[in-house]
């Protein structure tokens, strides 16, 4: 039963002072949040966090013991292990795959005519991509090209017996280990249909080949899936460049009215991004009293709004509740994915709306106002307009905005990076390369993921990512983990004076860029798998992404999403330490094949590390494994760091 205690000190919970300040207004207030839930929910199920409870069917659930070692099936605990992980990755392959079918969808309809706003501002991305996906014929207009490309983008999702076409992408050597270890995924639909299937009752029983089916469930989501949202959201939006913003609940503004975009589809955000300007609104703000509208996000869509606009980062995933009870958001606007639904509850204590808009989430005590993408437009205006209107309902009693942000800049998509790194007309990945064979750099970290109550906020990945930048190594990030550099103030071309090795340092100083590279949202873990397939494209660090010094890390993370991306990653022979392990260690055997045998098999594995500084020196090991193995490791010995600076950065995780 949950027991009356006294809330844990915020210090302990968040580690920006935004968070500190917002989190003690909380308490305060007597506001319930997510980490005093995480408190109550503190004796969290053993057999739940081993994966060893079953109830895939109406016998169980069964429960695996020392005593009552078989499920009343007879199924063992590798089998329940198993079958619930895959269950997991399916989630989260549905979670980006639909997110990525209703861009496909609307990329059709935007072809085909549709009014409401949208365009397809980027041609270059559309006929790029069109080549890949082999569409024929690029001389037509950009509608008839958009809409083939469009279908060749749903037969990813419902391809039955063909592979994925995405898979192409890759370096040749990794499609043959693909096939050569039987786990090609066909159309997306299909995986998760399929893998549902296997993991129902008395079906599919062999750990090893349940989770080969995870894995190639998560390569219908990285190849896929994700892939294909990045490539439209592009095409539609625009492909991200470089650009300044600011990040952390100080974004909001004291006499503006403040909207705050929550989750991931890029469809509605952009429509608001671009009607936020228009005159009729920014007039209509005036008259209400206010200086004018802010519009920032929180998550992903955060991170999508950013990289293509600038728009503002009020947080990352714990500090959903924290921006309503700043208690100066005129309405919340959540989509799909990663919204709590607590939000109403603290909305509730200001005047605050919450509004839903996808036709497939719905939230109780939220208004529902489904968006139309054929007045995707006015729709936008509509919420602003209704934004606007509950501006003099603010209570500046119970405000508080904490005067903390940080300057960042985002929008590192690969064509980015490689225009940043050669300039217009040697665009490439050339220089990269030559800076990690010399040793300036020691390798890629691609760092991703949540954030989660378990653990104080943002302080492993943060520490873990000082650690890394310390010592050479180049760090792309996405997600919730961008958020908290962004709020670190890692992520702007500053930070390589202060916060880098000498080597690492030279790089940025020269091209101007940012030590940690911000890539955007939770689907834009593709972009991830694109920079290090350029990486071995370019050549001189390996023929696969199993030889290049990259390693995948998601510090902290709390989504099923998550898990799908850390097993496409592996299957793509890139190495991905976590900072806690995932609900498995019911069973030894698929502890194993995860943590080890898959290195067998995809040429890499999974790594758990709960500290960070650990974490950080695994990740070193295993970039440094990948030099020795090229033969390129003496040049990078002189750039060490000393490790005596580990000290400094491990009292701070320690806060
Ligand atoms: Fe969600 Fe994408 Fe995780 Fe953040 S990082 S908590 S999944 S918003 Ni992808
Ligand atoms: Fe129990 Fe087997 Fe049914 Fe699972 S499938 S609930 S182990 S009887």
């Amino acid at each position: 039963m949950a027991k009356d205690k006294t809330p844990k000190p915020p210090e302990l919970r968040v580690l920006d002072p935004a968070s500190v300040e917002i989190l003690k207004k909380a308490q305060d207030e007597g506001r319930n949040t997510v980490f005093d839930r995480m408190d109550t929910q503190s004796v969290q199920c053993k057999f739940g966090s081993q994966g060893s409870c079953c109830r895939i069917c109406h016998m169980g659930p069964c429960r695996i013991t020392a005593k009552t070692p078989l499920g009343v099936c007879g199924a063992d605990v590798h089998t329940i292990v198993a079958r619930n992980y895959l269950r997991e990755v399916v989630g989260g392959a549905a979670a980006h795959s639909d997110h990525a079918r209703g861009l496909v969808l609307l990329l059709k309809k935007v072809a085909r005519g549709l009014e409401g706003g949208y365009a397809i501002r980027d041609e270059n991305a559309l006929r790029r991509n069109a080549a890949a996906y082999g569409v024929e014929d690029l001389d037509r207009p950009k509608e008839e090209i958009a809409i083939d490309l469009a279908d060749r983008m749903l037969e990813e999702f419902t391809s039955q017996e063909e592979p994925l076409k995405g898979l192409g992408l890759a370096p040749v050597n990794r499609q043959g280990v693909w096939r050569k270890q039987g786990i090609e995924p066909l159309g997306i639909d299909r995986m998760v249909v399929e893998s549902m299937h296997r993991s129902t009752m008395g079906v599919d029983h062999d750990h090893v080949h349940i989770l080969q089916q995870a894995m190639r469930t998560a390569l219908a989501d990285g190849w896929g899936g994700s892939r294909v949202a990045s490539i439209i959201s592009d095409i539609l939006f625009g492909t991200p460049q470089p650009v300044r913003g600011d990040v952390n609940l100080g974004v909001l503004g004291e006499n503006t009215v403040n909207i705050v975009v929550h989750g991931h589809e890029p469809i509605l955000s952009e429509m608001l991004a671009i009607a936020v300007r228009d005159e009729e609104i920014e007039t209509a703000a005036v008259q209400a009293g206010a200086d004018g509208v802010t519009l920032a996000g929180i998550c992903c869509t955060a991170n999508e709004i950013l990289m293509r606009h600038g728009i503002a980062v009020a947080g990352n995933f714990l500090q959903q509740e924290l921006a309503l009870i700043t208690g100066a958001v005129e309405m919340m606007v959540v989509d799909v994915q990663c919204c709590m639904p607590s939000l109403p509850e603290v909305a509730a204590a200001y005047h605050t709306e919450v509004v839903s808009t996808s036709e497939i989430a719905q939230t109780t005590g939220a208004v529902h106002m489904p968006f139309d993408e054929e007045r995707a437009y006015e729709d936008a205006k509509t919420l602003i307009r209704r934004a606007i209107d509950n501006y003099k309902n603010r209570d500046r009693g119970k405000m508080a905005i904490p005067d903390h942000k940080r300057p960042v800049v985002g929008g590192f998509s690969v064509d980015a990076i490689k225009y940043m790194l050669g300039g217009a007309f040697r665009a490439s990945f050339r220089p990269l390369n030559d800076a990690i064979m010399q040793g300036r750099i020691r390798g890629v970290a691609g760092i991703v993921g949540c954030s989660n109550p378990k653990t104080q906020m943002d302080s492993y990945t943060t520490a873990l990512t000082r650690e890394l930048l310390k010592h050479n190594v180049l760090v792309l990030k996405t997600g919730c983990a961008a958020i908290a550099s962004g709020k670190a103030g890692l992520l702007i071309p500053e930070a390589a004076f202060s916060e880098v090795g000498q080597g690492l340092r030279e790089v940025c100083e020269a091209v101007g860029m940012p030590p940690v590279l911000h890539m955007g949202s939770c689907v834009d873990n593709s972009r991830i798998l694109e920079a290090a397939t350029e990486m071995v494209l370019e050549g001189g660090l390996g023929e696969d992404l199993s030889e290049i010094p990259a390693v995948g890390v998601a510090p902290v993370w709390m989504s099923e999403k998550a898990i799908t991306i850390g097993c496409y990653f592996v299957t793509s022979g890139i190495d991905v330490v976590l900072g806690h392990p995932f609900h498995i260690e019911g069973s030894d055997k698929v502890t194993e094949f995860l943590n080890e045998g898959a290195r067998e098999h995809y040429g890499a594995s999974f790594h758990i590390q709960p500290d960070p500084i650990a974490g950080a020196a695994k990740v070193l090991d295993l970039i440094d494994g990948r030099r020795d193995r090229l033969g390129i490791n003496k040049k990078s010995e002189r750039k060490l760091v000393d490790m005596k600076d580990r000290r400094e950065v491990h009292v701070e995780a320690d806060l």
